[in-house]
């Protein structure tokens, strides 16, 4: 039998060339991280749920080790290291402590992107937004937001996208976070919030793929099963 390219791998391939063409760099950080880079450096409160032992995978004896909740740490990593402008995406594992579900997994994949540069606001989010989803989806796709909280990003939203599915109804889809890099997670990064600003974007890489695929169950995607890679 043929050989098939894993979906995620192919999806990952995808969003880098499609922000490879806007001038994004992609960048890669450890999957054990400390509790700074993995909370404090993004302005997670120390008494926040998402600390919680269900929430997060603490790594024995190691003090303050954890396995990366989201890949936001490798943001904050090229920020103490980079000047701005800065525009890069960051696909990448992560792991969360919580009970599996058609919707929910222990262990997935998401895709971050970061642009900070003088005058960045909401209206650049917005629009490469709309750029990523018509590239990724191959059709004309509107975005709009609502109001969401993330520790990290003031304003935050939470994006919704109008999707045809194949049989030609519309529906709004919730896709993905995204917002205005907080200030203090400019500040940890050491750069400047009063010269630059910049967006920030997170979503679960499986969910995108699983909206274009209209696959009902994110675990088919870490079980290993041929019968599933074969479909794509
Ligand atoms: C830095 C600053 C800000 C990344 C963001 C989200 C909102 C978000 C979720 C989507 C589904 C996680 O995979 S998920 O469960 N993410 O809603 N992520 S803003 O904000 C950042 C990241 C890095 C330095």
């Amino acid at each position: 039998m043929d050989g098939h390219v894993h979906p995620l791998s192919s999806a990952i391939s995808r969003v880098n060339a499609i922000f490879t063409k806007l001038g994004y760099e992609f960048a890669e950080g450890p999957l054990i991280e400390s509790e700074y880079y993995n909370f404090d450096a993004l302005n997670v409160p120390r008494n926040h749920p998402a600390r919680d032992m269900q929430d997060t995978f603490w790594v024995k004896g190691i003090r303050e080790a954890v396995l990366r909740t989201h890949t936001s740490p490798v943001q904050v990593r090229y920020m103490e290291k980079h000047a701005p402008p800065i525009r890069i995406i960051v696909p990448g594992r992560v792991f969360r402590n919580e009970a599996t579900d058609a919707t929910h997994e222990a262990q997935f994949f998401q895709f971050e992107g970061l642009h900070i540069d003088k005058q960045i606001s909401l209206a650049d989010l917005k629009g490469t937004l709309e750029y990523l989803f018509t590239e990724f989806y191959e059709k004309d796709i509107t975005v709009r937001f609502r109001p969401g909280y993330f520790p990290f990003v003031e304003p935050g939203v939470e994006v919704d996208m109008l999707f045809k599915r194949r049989d030609g109804t519309e529906t709004w889809v919730e896709i993905m976070g995204a917002g205005m890099v907080h200030p203090n997670v400019l500040k940890a990064g050491g750069i400047d919030p009063d010269e630059y600003s910049g967006f920030a974007f997170g979503v679960g890489l499986e969910r995108l793929v699983m909206i274009a695929a209209e696959v009902p169950d994110v675990r088919h995607f870490h079980t290993g099963d041929l019968r599933f890679i074969h479909q794509f």
